[in-house]
């Protein structure tokens, strides 16, 4: 029974060495109920009483072998586990990184900054309002009577009788006079909605800046000098104006104005199509009505008013052919800004 004894101590000793053992199996193997060292624990019965003792010590010396090489051994593949694992997931902090993409400021956002930037370094104010507007604001107040075009179901986006989304800014300019008092001096540069068809240069939703002065005083020499002002500080100084008679219900006398071609001078190219001036704004002195009806006294005050087209300003800048590419956010447009 030694010689067992010892046997099976070389024998489990030898395997649990082995690279890669699998030490749940010897465990069972082994020490399990059905195990060597149990069978030989149970064959101790047939042992005389001398030899018992110290068969039982022994074999109990060498389970606590057996053991105590599982315990080493188990803790040796846990450690080489651990490195294998660090060795695989090893990270090279050197290695260079994933370069996030930046956005661009869209050109509409651009143009818009610029044309506020100009106004306020002319002592203008920023005035929002809504755009879901009582059609008395974006028509009535405004000199607009109910039979006029403008109103047709057609171009207007009604969501009830007496509201719709905004054909223009004005009717932020009509809500500021009723509240304040003159001198008014401010622009309204945002969103307006008209149910036209999208084609090159019409979309049922562009950007609009208008801009209202209201004052003691104020005439049409004061429209011409603020607006040529402008026109040089946004196409350049030696750009000119030139004023074309014409109807808003809103302004009276009224007006479209044009600039001197900034591409040629006003020699005539292919950007003014010939002419020499390209038109890019409506004006005029605020009609009586519209004074009258935002509760300024037109004997009192006097006011001009006018109008832009955003899409207009930076497809002519940036040379834009087509109003759609400015909102179909395709990157390769929107990164050329
Ligand atoms: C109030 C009184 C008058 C604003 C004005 C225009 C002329 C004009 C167009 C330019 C191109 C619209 O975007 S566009 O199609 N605008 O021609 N707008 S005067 O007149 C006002 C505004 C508010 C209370």
């Amino acid at each position: 029974m030694r010689e067992t004894l010892a046997s099976i101590k070389a024998q489990a000793l030898e395997q649990i060495a082995q690279e890669g053992a699998d030490l749940d199996a010897l465990r069972i193997k082994y020490l399990g109920k059905k195990g060597e060292l149990t069978a030989v624990l149970r064959g101790m019965g047939s042992l005389s009483a001398e030899e018992r003792p110290a068969i039982g010590q022994l074999a109990n010396e060498v389970r606590a072998v057996i053991e105590e090489a599982m315990t080493a051994k188990a803790a040796e593949q846990k450690e080489k586990a651990l490195e294998a694992q660090l060795k695989a997931e090893k990270l090279d902090v050197t290695m260079p990184g994933m370069a996030p993409a930046v956005g661009h400021v869209h050109p509409l956002t651009l143009v818009q900054r610029d044309l506020e930037d100009i106004f306020i370094g002319m002592g203008y104010a920023i005035a929002e309002g809504p755009e879901v507007e009582y059609d008395y604001y974006n028509f009535q107040a405004l000199n607009i009577p109910e039979n006029h075009p403008a109103r047709d179901t057609q171009d207007t986006f009604y969501i009830t009788d007496k509201i719709l989304l905004r054909s223009q800014t004005s009717p932020v300019q009509a809500r500021v006079m009723e509240v304040q008092k003159p001198p008014i001096r401010i622009i309204s540069p945002g969103r307006v909605y008209r149910s036209d068809a999208m084609d090159s240069t019409h979309s049922p939703l562009f950007h609009q800046l208008e801009g209202l002065v209201v004052d003691k005083g104020i005439t049409m020499a004061d429209l011409r000098a603020t607006l040529s002002t402008f026109a040089q500080a946004m196409f350049g100084e030696q750009t000119k104006i030139r004023f074309r008679p014409h109807h808003f219900p809103f302004t009276e006398p009224s007006a479209e104005v044009d600039v001197s071609c900034f591409a040629c001078g006003g020699k005539g190219c292919r950007l003014c199509k010939g002419e020499g001036w390209i038109e890019i704004l409506g004006a005029g002195m605020v009609h009586p009505n519209v004074l009258r009806n935002c509760g300024i006294d037109p004997e009192v005050y006097s006011g001009f008013a006018f109008g832009l087209g955003v899409e207009r300003i930076a497809m002519l800048k940036y040379h834009i052919d087509d109003i759609r590419l400015l909102y179909e956010n395709d990157v390769r447009f929107l990164s050329q800004f």
